[in-house]
């Protein structure tokens, strides 16, 4: 069946190159929805490229709780992705500073563990980098390039303990099947240092949202970072390698970089030191009302949308209607778990027509608020408050 489906996948990008002419980010949200496609396991998702697969996911799908798989947000930097698999000769390697290196089959994962589950927000770094100001280069997402989903698998500290760490370990690296098309193109490896690959939270997963996890978002095996940006979250796992110095790699050390000082720089002073970019920053946005949606006046309407952060809780989300000069707290829905997102809603009935600037802003645990402006060259953590402009009729 996957073998049948992604034959399919070869096919696609000559069916589908038109799709992505003009689709470079630029247009209103509608004219980007209007360019769905589905690609093998996927229903009609928004196409940012096709080779590497960078599937959107359309924002009426966050309505929900969970993120279906088929659509869940795609993103890969390299062009030679798994399209097909032998489950019965897959191998998940774990070498380096062990005692004992590992090959473990995806039955030896099932069997020979106890199972964990975590409910947990994937996001892209550069999820809504479109939308920052001034524009930045990188993959035009609006807000689609992230998903909830509940990820069942193997804790990583479970593997690490039957490998046995040698003394000494620092680094753990992770990496995929998929390759560059240019043997000079890097591949995809990430790292954790290893008290963090041992703190339990860590999973390699084989299961999302009770299902296998789709071919394009990493079958057989996924990362499961809970807090991270999905950049640590390496698809198609294959090999986990225990370092004695620290890792050096491209997508460590050149990508996925935010200024040493937090996620924020100026245009025309950037950061000199850089480090990579770590937890998933807090913020909020709107999911409804959409710009299709007619909203009138004296009628009820419902306002709603997610907030989401590194897993230290979302105490409150509040709403103005009125450019951030007065706020009202909007009603969150049941917490699903610290990684989870929380979605949040607020029945507005506008007294009078004319333009309205939402916006909306959420402050966690700590007492920590969204920011107003932030900005860094790459586009990456976006986390301050959004406004949303509304014409009631
Ligand atoms: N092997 C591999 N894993 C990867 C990537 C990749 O290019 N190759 N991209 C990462 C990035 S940047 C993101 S945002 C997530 C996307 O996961 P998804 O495609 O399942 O949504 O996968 C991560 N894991
Ligand atoms: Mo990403």
């Amino acid at each position: 069946m996957r073998n049948k489906l992604f034959c399919l996948l070869v096919l696609l990008p000559a069916t589908i190159l038109w799709y992505s002419c003009g689709n470079n980010g630029h247009q209103s949200k509608n004219t980007r929805e209007s360019g769905l496609v589905t690609f093998p396991e996927k229903k009609e998702m928004i196409l940012l490229t096709d080779r590497p697969p960078q599937l959107e996911t359309p924002l009426k799908i966050f309505k929900e709780d969970f993120t279906p798989n088929e659509y869940f947000f795609v993103r890969w930097h390299l062009s030679l992705i798994l399209t097909s698999i032998n489950t019965d000769t897959f191998r998940l390697h774990i070498d380096g500073a062990v005692d004992q290196p590992l090959s473990l089959s995806l039955n030896d994962l099932k069997t020979k563990f106890t199972p964990d589950s975590v409910v947990a927000l994937a996001i892209c770094a550069g999820n809504s980098r479109s939308t920052f100001n001034p524009r930045v280069p990188g993959s035009q997402w609006h807000n689609g390039a992230m998903g909830n989903a509940k990820w069942k698998g193997v804790k990583l500290k479970d593997i690490m303990a039957m490998a046995g760490i040698k003394k000494g370990a620092i680094d753990v690296t992770f990496q995929g099947l998929d390759k560059g098309a240019l043997p000079d193109v890097p591949l995809f490896i990430k790292s954790l240092t290893i008290d963090h690959a041992l703190d339990g939270e860590v999973l390699v997963a084989y299961e999302m949202n009770g299902q296998p996890i789709p071919m394009l978002n990493g079958y057989p095996l996924k990362l499961v970072v809970p807090g991270w940006y999905a950049t640590y979250w390496v698809g198609s796992l294959a090999n986990i390698n225990v370092l004695t110095d620290s890792f050096n790699g491209f997508w460590m050390k050149k990508a996925y970089q935010v200024p040493a000082s937090g996620v924020d720089e100026k245009p025309d002073s950037l950061a000199k030191a850089t480090v990579p970019i770590t937890t998933i920053n807090l913020h909020s946005i709107f999911v409804e009302p959409d710009t299709t949606q007619v909203v009138t006046a004296n009628k009820p309407c419902m306002v709603e949308g997610l907030a989401f952060n590194d897993g230290s809780g979302i105490k409150k989300v509040e709403l103005s209607i009125d450019g951030g000069s007065t706020w009202q707290e909007t009603k969150l829905n049941p917490d699903l778990g610290k990684y989870s997102w929380r979605r949040w809603k607020y029945e507005w009935t506008p007294a009078t027509k004319g333009l309205y600037h939402l916006r909306v802003r959420a402050t966690d645990d700590k007492g920590h608020v969204q920011t107003d402006k932030q900005w860094n060259r790459s586009g990456y953590a976006r986390g301050f408050i959004e406004q949303l402009d509304v014409t009631v009729h």
